[in-house]
């Protein structure tokens, strides 16, 4: 077994002898396979990955760290190991199952003699352990941050009169894709003008007009590992007013940076760059947490929220991305990726952050 899986065995409660691993997510962690389906169930002592006749040959070969059974029946091999092993008590994870997965294997698991246990303990087990990245697992998302930079890069140079959101959000998907992305980290946000102003708006046919802002909230998908940057710029000149608002985010989001370091409160991140925010006189216009962990999912643990009192820990990755959105009239939001050190962070993003004017 390897840290990961041996750790999740170690963590296991008293009142608990097994936990059931059905996300994609947390399958990859702890087994460096990827597929779409399967089980993996992690006594104290061993574990096994549960794969349907897809994925049987790909997993002997791939599959890290457990023994790999392809199943014709899930709930025969399910069962033969409750048996075998004298389980008495199954974890779930609580956010994976849907109602019916979860009665479905409740059935199994009772009928075989032992408990669900459907809380969401386990995945509070194996979030803390997700939650700070190793050495390997920071490189892949250094790799997939290069490669959204490099298309944001490129991009830029396409943009003048009459080019449309949705062609800069494919221009953008093509050049990360043929960098070596296995795909975008999300639905990628390039909007312009007044829709700037939403914080998560949908690119659609509206096209760059000059003196309008436009916000590319963009990442790439690298080995599982996700990225996550924003940038705002303008086509032509921006005014006094869109300076301003600009500056006081800019400024907020080195706060926040300023901020970041181990034994921090992610509390104490957001309110060093909201106070900023509202104290430049535009309280009320930044209505989102001020950034959120990055890893195999493009939202994780920890959650950079007001009041939040969990502790920043060295090798944690984490966004600071404050915004201010002005309705009707437009938004900037500026947002880097960070690896927390002992003393502060490295910013995994190297674009500069001067005001572009196209
Ligand atoms: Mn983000």
């Amino acid at each position: 077994m390897n840290t990961g899986i041996s750790l999740l065995s170690s963590l296991l409660p008293d009142d608990a002898d097994a936990a059931l691993v059905i996300s994609n997510e947390n399958r990859r962690y702890f087994t460096g396979f990827v597929s779409s389906l399967g089980y993996l169930l992690v006594t104290k002592k061993e574990a096994y990955l549960l794969v349907d006749f897809r994925y049987g040959e790909a997993a002997q070969k791939k599959a890290r760290n457990c023994q790999v059974i392809t199943f014709k029946k899930l709930s025969d091999e399910l069962t033969k190991l409750i048996r075998d092993h004298s389980l008495k008590a199954v974890m779930l994870e609580g956010s994976a199952f849907t109602l019916n997965e979860a009665s479905a294997i409740e059935t199994v698991l009772t009928k075989a003699g032992a408990k669900a246990v459907k809380t969401s303990e386990l995945d509070k087990i194996i979030s803390r352990l997700r939650i700070t990245k190793t050495a390997n697992e920071v490189e892949k998302i250094r790799k997939a941050q290069l490669i959204t930079e490099n298309a944001f890069s490129d991009t830029l140079k396409l943009i003048k009169e009459g080019v449309s959101e949705r062609d800069l959000a494919l221009e953008l998907e093509y050049k990360m894709r043929k960098a070596g992305a296995d795909g975008v980290s999300f639905d990628l946000i390039t909007i312009t003008g007044k829709k700037t102003s939403m914080p998560h708006g949908v690119p659609g046919d509206e096209t760059v007009h000059n003196g309008d802002f436009i916000t590319f909230d963009i990442g790439a998908l690298y080995d599982g590992y996700h990225s996550d940057m924003t940038r705002t710029v303008v086509l032509g000149k921006a005014d006094e007013a869109m300076k301003r608002v600009y500056h006081t985010v800019w400024k907020a989001q080195m706060n926040g940076l300023a901020a970041v370091k181990d034994g921090v409160t992610c509390g104490e991140v957001d309110f060093a760059a909201r106070s900023y925010i509202d104290q430049a006189g535009y309280q009320g216009y930044f209505g989102h947490s001020t950034g959120h962990g990055v890893g195999l999912e493009i939202h994780e643990a920890p959650s950079v929220s007001p009041d939040s009192d969990v502790i920043l820990r060295s090798g944690m990755v984490i966004t600071v991305e404050p915004g201010i959105y002005i309705p009707n009239q437009y938004g900037v939001r500026i947002e880097d990726m960070v690896v927390v050190t002992k003393d502060g962070c490295i910013n995994l993003a190297t674009l500069p952050k001067e005001l572009i004017e196209l």
